[in-house]
């Protein structure tokens, strides 16, 4: 006889798959959030080689289970070049600098053109700016962020630390309800 089983399952053959992209400088702590975000655990991570993966299935705000695709592209020049070909299918992005130095703020407005190159305005997809870090030594004012998002059309600015657990799920959470809407349905 088959045993009952009193969980429901969720199917995931069914489930929208979101996909977005985190992306900034070496060392800004991208894999650092996105691994404090997917595990709730903080942990050192080492320089990401090209691309790294991570999934999680999330809630939308309409009552919508999705799985919320990561694509965590390394930082170093060399790896660049994967963006162009990387950012196809992708809903929304998160661009990362590190408040405690100034280096990966200054160089935003590249990473601004690289993550909107190629597409027509209206298929730009939404770029929330995280400034990271903030349990360290502010080097970055918010101020200046705020400004630099608004001045090219960032959705908005948030400040976050892996470290100090501050603000870790609101960058991921503010996207998705961009990408799917509270009157989305199932
Ligand atoms: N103080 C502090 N350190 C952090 C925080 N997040 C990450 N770090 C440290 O910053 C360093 C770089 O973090 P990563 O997450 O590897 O940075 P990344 O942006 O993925 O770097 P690449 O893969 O090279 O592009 C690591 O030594 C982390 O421990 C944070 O919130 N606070
Ligand atoms: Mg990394």
């Amino acid at each position: 006889m088959q045993g009952k089983s009193w969980s429901t399952p969720i199917d995931t053959r069914f489930i929208e798959v979101i996909k977005i992209m985190v992306i900034g400088e070496g060392g800004v702590g991208k894999t650092t959030l996105i691994r404090r975000f997917v595990t709730g655990e903080y942990s050192d991570q080492s320089m990401t080689i090209g691309l790294g993966f991570a999934s999680k299935t999330m809630r939308t705000d309409g009552g919508k289970t999705v799985k919320l695709q990561i694509w965590d592209v390394g930082g170093q020049p060399r790896f660049r070049l994967f963006i162009p070909s990387s950012k196809g299918g992708a809903r929304g992005i998160l661009l990362l600098f590190d408040l405690s130095r100034p280096s990966t703020f200054v160089r935003l407005d590249d990473w601004v053109r690289l993550a909107r190159s190629g597409l027509p305005p209206e298929k730009r997809v939404p770029i929330i700016l995280v400034g990271a870090k903030c349990d360290l030594a502010r080097h970055v004012l918010a101020v200046e962020a705020r400004r630099f998002a608004s001045r090219m059309n960032l959705d908005d600015y948030i400040e976050t630390s892996s470290k100090a657990n501050i603000k870790v799920e609101e960058p991921f959470g503010k996207l998705l309800r961009m990408i799917v809407p509270a009157s989305t349905r199932t």
